[in-house]
């Protein structure tokens, strides 16, 4: 029973890898001609004529926020504006139980390989900028699997999956184009790191001016205008936004001026900078002629921000600025407010506008995508992910009952139905029993009354434990303590 969700995984995994099951799925969703392109058969296809103007594959545009509170989006009902995003939701899907790691390099790489990230060793925490590792290099990566299917691929934004060696860089993981910061948080403007400059085109680092919000959007842009009219576009737009340091240009902070307190007026701000870019590509694609074969998913990378301890280099005064609306936690946490993001798909004919209820996770949209694009998986690794099309695109019950908030050396958190177990295995030990359909805010754990559950639960945890890579950080750390030069005792030399 504990073990149903990762063998449900492999099992489809297997089958979304078979042609057979690919292709009858994708007869669904495409139907027709499009179907032999989006199986890969596109030579063999006598109707490819008509596809001159516009590859039959659909055009992919992968769009993710950071640090984006769950709250804080115009259709959830806040008073961020955020008038593009509202229209995706309102003629899309709107993902309503979708979520990801509860951090920045996590939830990339299980988006990057449909992977957890307990796999291959990158669940602990985001890459520091003194991390000399990065997302394995024997993974394989959406970017790889889209480009072999005929696929033009670019990271225009963030990475964060590995900056101290190039073999960890995007140009080397299926991407033909990159443009932005290999670290995870730079400042808006200068696009430095602790003071060292991460703003990067393909391989080069270049040094421009200018909010990278704003840059990231013209990037995105100036791609699809330019684009090779031959393949079809895989553009994930991973934007900075609204990730620490909170800054925004004038014209953007002057929209909220109603607002006081000078974090959440620049936070907001920086939300609705982003929303303005992701309307111009959303007209870019319309101008191009692209928008009708063109997916688009939106969401963030993890939850907002409620500690300050991930603040990073910047000093917040007070509270802090994003809102995970009722839900518990929030970025770096195992609760709801971590790892539970508002999402969306759109795609006009092909994804029914409307709620989409049950369980997504991130790990999913890695089958899903290959599967739309007529792609394969090019090792033998076992997924996590499901193919989920039918669920993002009719509202088709979720093939997911389960799943693994994460598991590190120190703590797990797991999911069956509506039952998940918080453990913190390190001293002092807290374990927490929450039945989500009845306390979906988490604020009374039942663990006491259901130790059955609790001990299944925990099980689970263990298993995937004895299963996991050790966390590269802690590799990492250890190795750099113990290379580095004796630190200088220098305050036993003060004057006194
Ligand atoms: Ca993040």
């Amino acid at each position: 029973m504990t073990t149903g969700t990762d063998e449900d995984a492999r099992g489809r995994e297997a089958g979304a890898r078979g042609a057979g099951v690919g292709v009858g799925r994708r007869e669904v969703l495409l139907g027709g001609a499009s179907l032999a392109a989006a199986a890969g058969l596109a030579l063999a296809e006598p109707g490819g004529t008509a596809a001159a103007a516009e590859p039959q594959k659909p055009n992919i545009v992968y769009i993710m926020a950071d640090d984006l509170g769950w709250q804080d989006l115009g259709f959830r009902g806040s008073d961020i504006k955020t008038p593009n995003l509202d229209a995706l939701a309102k003629s899309g899907a709107e993902i309503e139980e979708f979520y990801v790691q509860p951090m920045c390099t996590p939830t990339r790489a299980a988006l990057m390989t449909g992977r957890y990230p307990l796999r291959y060793g990158l669940q602990m925490g985001a890459i520091p900028s003194g991390g000399r590792y990065g997302l394995a290099t024997d993974e394989f990566l959406l970017s790889q699997g889209l480009r072999e299917a005929g696929y033009e691929t670019a990271l225009v934004g963030k990475w964060h999956l590995g900056h101290f060696d190039p073999e960890y860089w995007p140009c080397q993981r299926g991407f033909d184009h990159f443009y932005g910061p290999l670290l995870g948080e730079i400042d808006h403007f200068t696009h430095e790191a602790h003071g060292v400059n991460d703003w990067y085109r393909d391989n080069k680092p270049v040094e421009e001016q200018g909010y990278d919000t704003t840059l990231f959007g013209n990037e995105a842009v100036r791609l699809i205008e330019t684009r090779d009219g031959e393949k079809p576009l895989f553009l994930y737009l991973a934007f900075t936004a609204p990730h620490t340091p909170y800054q925004a240009p004038e014209e953007y902070l002057a929209q909220y001026s109603s607002i006081a307190d000078p974090y959440r007026r620049a936070y907001a701000a920086m939300i609705t900078a982003m929303d303005e870019e992701i309307g111009r590509v959303v007209a870019a694609l319309e101008a191009k002629g692209m928008r009708e074969n063109t997916l688009i998913v939106f969401h963030s990378d993890n939850g907002g921000t409620r500690s300050a301890k991930f603040t990073g280099e910047s000093a917040v005064k007070g509270p802090l600025p994003p809102s995970n609306g009722p839900y518990r936690g929030g970025k770096g946490t195992l609760y709801e407010g971590g790892t539970l993001v508002g999402a969306l798909a759109n795609w006009p004919g092909r994804i029914k506008p409307g709620r989409v209820a049950g369980l997504l996770h991130i790990v999913d949209f890695f089958p899903t995508l290959l599967g739309i694009a007529g792609a394969r998986v090019g090792n033998e690794k076992p997924l996590d992910g499901m193919d989920a099309w039918a669920t993002v695109s009719e509202g088709a019950p979720s093939p997911r009952n389960g799943l693994v908030y994460n598991v590190d050396p120190l703590m797990g958190a797991v999911r069956e139905g509506a039952t998940k177990l918080i453990w913190v295995a390190m001293l002092p030990p807290r374990i927490e029993l929450f039945d989500l359909a009845g306390d979906p805010y988490e604020k009374k754990s039942v663990a006491e009354e259901n130790p059955a559950q609790v001990k299944a639960l925990q099980e689970r945890v263990t298993a995937l434990a004895t299963e996991m890579q050790e966390p590269l950080v802690l590799k990492d750390v250890l190795q750099l303590v113990l290379t580095t030069a004796p630190s200088t005792p220098a305050e036993y030399f003060v004057d006194s």
